[in-house]
């Protein structure tokens, strides 16, 4: 009887194991010079929490090379690549472009062969340089309004041109294959103008994409930053604005399930509403006040709409398994822990590949605003995807670049301590163990699991990590 519960148990890990999935946390250059307890740095990243971090953004100049942005992205991108010491199955990938960028010297970059292969070649020496393990593609957009309409078809070229250059590169070196991955729109008409989507997702490792910004502060009428389904009010063209309908669109046209990953809005978009009317669809003009951290029109991270929250209710938009709240002519449609598991619950259905957030900056990471922990709805996330805690290093002192060569041996084990009882109504996270420093408590889902660090390590409350006293 024992032998067969502990083989029950041992099937259950093995299941979890298998669903195992991937999740993608981008991080913002600019969340650095947000004030007071809204400013992040690479610093402030737990290096345990996604499978892969991707820096937003870099940026192609006038020579077609790849090259940073801000003033400090070297240092940046140092303590950045510095948090796989902490966590060595941690991956880093490096983002190119971005919304403001826009689209111009992408267009100038992909337009002969010789440009694409100055842009290849930087950036193989640009990621190795800095030890990132891939790129992610931030074309807004390819065929963009105004752009040349072969971009749709050159941005095959660079995809293709730029994977057998990452794979010419891993057999020359012997070094793990730099990644390709790229994020890409949500809306019909933008996929159906700038990709090829059979054509690029040969090439691409991953494919996140976008499903947000479908609806702000640029309509007259109320909608929903990221909603599952298409609403019962939708008509025209609105059918398409919805997570269900991208992501269906993007696997429909030829990309692979398994490369898809869907997006995860830590944040919401605003309207402020032109009459008495507070439900989806009603008349607005512009945007409620700017948060006070984030200080963008129309756009409030998951911990400003928390503040927000403290005085009015959340309402439930039914038919498109999505919250909004509303105050003083103020509507923000959002995303909270309801509607995360519902869409997590869609993907696994959907068989489609993982997750992706944008971004590790707007959930209440220090847990200071929320009441609800830190990084609520990221750790939220992870447990739906059931993703384990990776093994932690033994040693975090390991040289820089030595990360990848997994010098590390690892002899932490995992017991599952059920009834303990710790948990119970925790957040989700990491603690440290109130007894012994070499243990500690992983909580999901108000489950207890008991841990403890490599020999010699001890649990560190700051990161969230097992390191050297
Ligand atoms: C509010 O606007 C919605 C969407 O246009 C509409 O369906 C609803 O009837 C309106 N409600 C009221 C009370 O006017
Ligand atoms: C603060 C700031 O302006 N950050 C920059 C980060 O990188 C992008 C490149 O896409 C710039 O456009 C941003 O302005």
């Amino acid at each position: 009887m024992a032998k067969l519960v502990l083989l029950t148990a041992l099937c259950l890990v093995l299941v979890q194991l298998a669903y195992t999935s991937r999740m993608e946390c981008y991080f913002t250059n600019w969340s650095q010079y947000r004030p007071g307890e809204g400013k992040f740095l690479p610093q402030n990243v737990d290096p345990f929490l996604c499978t892969s971090l991707i820096y937003a953004f870099s940026i192609i100049n006038h020579a077609n090379e790849l090259v940073t942005y801000e003033w400090n992205d070297d240092v940046l991108y140092k303590a950045f690549n510095d948090l796989k010491l902490k966590n060595p199955h941690l991956k880093t990938l490096l983002a190119v472009g971005g919304w403001n960028f826009g689209s111009t010297q992408f267009s100038i970059m992909v337009s002969t062969p010789e440009n694409r292969q100055k842009f290849i070649q930087s950036s193989v020496k640009f990621l190795r340089l800095h030890g990132f393990d891939g790129l992610d593609l931030d074309w807004e957009y390819p065929g963009a309004r105004g752009s040349p309409p072969e971009d749709k078809q050159k941005f095959t070229f660079l995809c293709r041109e730029l994977a057998a250059a990452f794979a010419a590169e891993a057999a020359a070196t012997g070094k793990p294959r730099l990644m390709l991955t790229a994020a890409v729109p949500a809306g019909k008409g933008t996929i159906d103008g700038g990709f090829e989507v059979a054509e690029v997702a040969r090439e691409l490792d991953f494919i996140n994409v976008m499903t947000y910004d479908f609806h702000g502060t640029w309509e007259t009428f109320t909608g929903h930053n990221s909603p599952l389904y298409q609403g019962s009010e939708d008509s025209g063209d609105l059918i398409y604005f919805n997570t269900d309908y991208a992501m269906r669109y993007w696997k429909d046209n030829g990309a692979p399930l398994e490369k898809l990953r869907m997006g995860f809005a830590a944040y919401g978009r605003t309207f402020r509403l032109t009459s008495s009317n507070t439900s989806v669809g009603a008349p607005a003009s512009g945007p409620a006040s700017a948060g006070p951290y984030t200080r963008e029109a129309g756009f409030w991270s998951y911990y400003e709409i928390c503040n927000f929250l403290k005085d009015t209710t959340i309402q439930w938009i039914d038919d498109q398994k999505v919250p909004y709240a509303t105050k003083n002519n103020e509507w923000v449609g959002f995303d909270n822990k309801e509607s995360y598991r519902i869409k997590v619950n869609y993907l696994q259905e959907q068989k489609f590949g993982g997750a992706f957030v944008w971004a590790l900056d707007l959930d209440d990471f220090s847990g200071k605003f929320c009441g609800e922990g830190s990084h609520p709805l990221l750790s939220h996330l992870r447990s739906l995807l059931n993703i384990e805690l990776p093994p932690m290093p033994s040693t975090t002192t390991a040289k820089p670049g030595a990360s990848t060569t997994s010098t590390t041996t690892t002899t932490t084990t995992t017991t599952h301590a059920p009834g303990s009882g710790y948990c119970n109504g925790k957040p989700d996270g990491l603690y440290a163990h109130p007894d012994e420093r070499a243990k500690f408590y992983m909580c999901a889902g108000g489950t207890t699991y008991e841990r403890i660090c490599g020999t010699g390590s001890v649990f560190d409350d700051s990161c969230k990590c097992c390191a050297w006293p």
